[in-house]
């Protein structure tokens, strides 16, 4: 199956919960008033859009309604999917990773545990390789040795070697190493992975910085992408996770995982709108294969439906 239609197949449930709740409020021969708006407002909220993106999205709608002198509400809904594609774009220019041939490339995967950080960083090594880049990996979350391990099989899956130490030891230390060796080696991309313990909140802060400056005192010259991952049955609570990690390090872009299954996956318009950090990636499921650059158009078609 390609990956627009395992997309579309893995947003069923965000679909039963949103679009077609959307559309049962927004049917034809329906009028536009007050009611109606504040329906929408409901059913947007309980599909896990956020407070204030609903609000905002209702009050475009709002305005759209008069500016174009709609009447009947079966017309609001391409107006909806037009400003929910708006919000997901953003910014274009910054929607793709930081990524440059010729120049060493790090991509520090930050996020709490659990959200798919690890799965995550193989198969964005597999979509790499794929599109040529020499890719090397490091195991910064030395906590647990099953961590290890973990990023070290999805080495040897998808062919790329994985710079690690013993579990307990420093981060700091892993990070180094992996600098120095995607120098020596000329690799294009150097992907970290690190732990995310938010109980031990100032240790896994700390922890961070440091890692965050020996990238910029070793690669001076590198791209450097700070990755968060959330997780989208997570719903709300994302968000919140979101503003935690950004207070310590500069997130320059948001993975999001386990799309697929989740009635949650409008969180993803209450991310993009409350944090203003480009979606870049969107995982769909374990495999290696089911992670793919955020594509706005294409993820507003899949969730309501359409063909390509
Ligand atoms: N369904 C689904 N599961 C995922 C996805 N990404 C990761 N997972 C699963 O989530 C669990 C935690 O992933 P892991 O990479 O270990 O999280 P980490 O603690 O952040 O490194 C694992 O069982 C993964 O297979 C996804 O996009 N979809
Ligand atoms: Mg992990």
């Amino acid at each position: 199956m390609g990956f627009l239609n395992k997309l579309k197949e893995g947003l069923t449930k965000t679909r039963q919960g949103f679009v077609e709740k959307v559309s049962g409020v927004l049917s034809f021969n329906k009028a536009i008033d007050e009611e109606l708006f504040e329906e929408l407002e409901e059913t947007l909220i309980q599909a896990d859009v956020g407070i204030n993106t609903s609000l905002k999205l209702v009050e475009t709608l709002r305005t759209r309604v008069k500016e174009r002198k709609l009447k009947d509400a079966s017309e609001l809904k391409e107006v909806m999917k037009e400003e929910i594609s708006k919000i997901l774009t953003g910014d274009k220019e910054k929607n793709n990773l930081l990524l440059e041939k010729g120049k060493t490339n790090v991509i520090l995967v930050v996020g709490v545990n659990g959200v798919g950080k690890t799965t995550t960083i193989g198969k964005l090594a597999y979509l790499l390789i794929k599109e040529k880049y020499k890719v090397l990996l490091a195991a910064g979350d030395t906590f647990r040795a099953a961590a290890i391990d973990q990023l070290v099989i999805w080495g040897q899956r998808v062919g790329v070697e994985v710079i690690r130490n013993q579990e307990g030891s420093d981060p700091g230390a892993v990070v180094f190493d992996a600098c120095k060796a995607a120098v020596s080696r000329r690799e294009d991309v150097l992907i970290i992975d690190t732990a995310g313990r938010l109980h031990n909140k100032t240790n896994l802060m700390e922890e961070l910085r440091k890692v965050a400056r020996i990238i910029r005192r070793e690669l001076p010259e590198a791209n450097v992408e700070v990755l968060l991952v959330l997780d989208a049955t997570t719903g709300q609570n994302a968000i919140s996770q979101a503003r935690t990690f950004r207070e310590v390090v500069d997130v320059t872009g948001i993975c999001l995982t386990k799309l697929d299954g989740t009635a949650k996956g409008g969180v993803i318009i209450g991310i993009r709108d409350e944090l203003k950090i480009p979606i870049k990636l969107i995982g769909i499921g374990e495999g290696m294969d089911d992670l793919r650059d955020f594509q706005a158009d294409d993820f507003v078609k899949a969730l309501f439906n359409e063909e390509e």
